[in-house]
């Protein structure tokens, strides 16, 4: 049978077992060398499944992929000049939200991601579940689940490159909200750079990539001042700042992607979060001064109520307690004057 090729890239943001998921797929051999014209490690490693050979290439470790960063740059480069088969995103599946970034960003650069949860035994120990299915319907990629410190999951992992890969999936669209859909959808009609998705090129130019623009300028001119145009509107209109507007979309969309995937069992920081949720009614705008004066009326209550009977007895307590006083220094041969104070 004739071997078929495949190449792919391992993203991830640091510390999310990378490393360790590229020496399980490759078994430790890689060829380590440079990216073009940078000082940055580029690492490459081989390995055959069914009737594939499969080359994987280790990406940065990343949070996203801005311009700002000579590792985030490179990632985006490799994914658009190279044209890898796939790229497998190691997610820290304890840390979800944060992880999903990267892998969001890479969705929408148009690139066919296969979702690595890892550090699923931590997800097991907090007593939380991933809804996998789900996470992969919403998100439009193949998910698994790895605990790769263990080598568990590797072989699924094996599986989903080679069958995950197959299918086409509709890209990702994070909806930006009318105003912004509108400017993207403006700037998109206008703009074209070869190789790059043009919805992606319109929302670089939105979130004020530099190289992005250079690039579109390239291609015409006008672009730029079109861009400003379309950032004034939308920055004066709403009185925000642009680039922060789309980063917090897109984990507007993450969290409800998480509400709807990710569950949890009742257990310590469930309760923690119940302590926290009564806190926040009892300091509550509306609630918290009801709730207040309603509990000042119940001490005033138990004063009255209570604290008649309560007096009386303390009074004869403590004419009790001088009589024994008195009688006490007595009989301990005290003279008359000192019991009489
Ligand atoms: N508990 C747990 N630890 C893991 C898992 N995968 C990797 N690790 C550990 O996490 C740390 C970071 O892993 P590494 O592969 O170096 O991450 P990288 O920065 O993404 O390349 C190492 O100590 C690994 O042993 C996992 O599934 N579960
Ligand atoms: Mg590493």
């Amino acid at each position: 049978m004739e071997t078929k090729k495949l190449k792919i890239g391992l993203a991830g943001n640091p510390n999310s077992g990378k490393s360790t998921v590229f020496n399980h797929l490759t078994g430790g051999h890689a060829h380590v060398g440079n990216w073009p014209g940078v000082t940055v490690e580029k690492k490459e490693g081989k390995f055959q499944y069914r009737d594939y050979e499969i080359t994987v290439v280790d990406l940065p470790g990343t949070y996203a992929l801005t311009a700002y960063s000579m590792d985030e740059k490179i990632a985006r480069d490799f994914i658009i000049k190279e044209k890898p088969d796939g790229i497998v995103v190691i997610v820290d599946a304890s840390n979800l939200e944060r992880n999903l970034y990267l892998a969001t960003q890479l969705l929408e650069l148009g690139a066919n991601v296969i979702l690595n949860l890892n550090m699923m035994d931590i997800v097991r120990n907090k007593g939380m579940a991933i809804d996998t299915k789900k996470l992969s319907q919403i998100f439009r990629a193949a998910v698994v689940e790895t605990v790769a410190s263990k080598g568990e999951g590797i072989d699924e992992l094996k599986e989903a490159i080679v069958n995950g890969l197959k299918k086409k999936r509709d890209s990702l669209r994070i909806d930006y909200g009318e105003d912004i859909e509108m400017e993207i959808d403006r700037l998109e009609k206008r703009v074209s750079i070869s190789g790059y998705p043009s919805r992606w090129v319109a929302i670089k130019l939105l979130e004020g990539d530099r190289e992005i623009l250079e690039m579109a300028m390239r291609e015409g001119e006008a672009i730029e001042s079109q861009t400003v145009d379309s950032k004034k509107r939308l920055e004066e209109h709403q009185g925000y700042d642009l680039e922060t507007a789309l980063v917090e979309k897109r984990y507007a969309f993450l969290s409800g992607l998480i509400k709807e995937s990710v569950s949890k069992k009742y257990d310590l920081i469930e309760r923690l979060d119940i302590s926290d949720r009564i806190d926040r009614i009892l300091v509550n705008r509306y609630l918290g001064i009801p709730i207040f004066l309603g509990m000042m009326w119940l001490v005033f209550q138990s004063v009255f109520t209570v604290g008649g009977p309560l007096s009386d007895g303390i009074e004869a307590m403590m004419g009790w307690l001088g009589e024994f006083a008195s009688h006490g220094i007595e009989s301990l041969g005290g003279s008359k004057w000192l019991s009489s104070l």
